[in-house]
């Protein structure tokens, strides 16, 4: 059977200072913010820190996620747990196939259709209930240049 989940895409970071938690880890870790956006829907503001290419010709990340509205999923977490790890997101050749799967073993799948992610990337989430305590997001990268640095096409080699 071919693998479903391919890399890990990216780990989402729940923190209330977006630039002050950049500047952590470009301090620290070294990493640098490659991309930065605003989702409305999911209510963040964020930023993807590049930290190495992946087999599949994609790459791994770290997201930094600042809610923008209290009622977001991020704000309730802050509230709930402070600052740290939200979440695992795995990448997948597609997402909406992946997501069928995984919900045919009975784990909650909770959007119902995928929905728009970081750098045109196409995203579902799964209840942490049911994968271990961990929310888990799905996700099937836009294959556009956006994942390399020197801007070469991503995809299979
Ligand atoms: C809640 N729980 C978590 C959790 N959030 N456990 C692990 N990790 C998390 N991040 C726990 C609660 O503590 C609770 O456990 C249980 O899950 C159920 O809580 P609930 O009260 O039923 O539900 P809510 O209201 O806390 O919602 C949790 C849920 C929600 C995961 C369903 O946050 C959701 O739909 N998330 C998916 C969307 C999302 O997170 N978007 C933001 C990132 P106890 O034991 O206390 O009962 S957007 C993003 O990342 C995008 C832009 C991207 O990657 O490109």
């Amino acid at each position: 059977m071919e693998p479903l989940l391919t890399r890990i895409d990216h780990v989402g970071i729940a923190c209330f200072d977006l630039d002050a938690t950049a500047d952590l880890y470009r301090r620290v870790h070294g990493f640098e913010v490659a991309h930065e956006e605003v989702n409305e829907e999911q209510g963040v503001r964020e930023a993807m820190l590049r930290v190495n290419g992946t087999d599949d010709g994609h790459a791994t990340y770290l997201q930094l996620l600042e809610p923008v509205r209290e009622d977001s999923p991020v704000a309730v977490f802050l509230a709930r747990h402070g600052e740290g790890v939200h979440h695992v997101a795995f990448g997948t050749g597609d997402v909406a196939a992946t997501a069928a799967e995984i919900g045919g073993t009975g784990v909650r799948v909770l959007d119902e259709s995928p929905r728009a992610g970081s750098m045109g990337s196409s995203i579902a989430f799964l209840h942490p209930k049911d994968c271990g305590g961990v929310l888990t997001e799905l996700v099937q990268a836009a294959g556009g240049a956006d994942d390399r640095p020197d801007g070469s096409a991503a995809g299979p080699e």
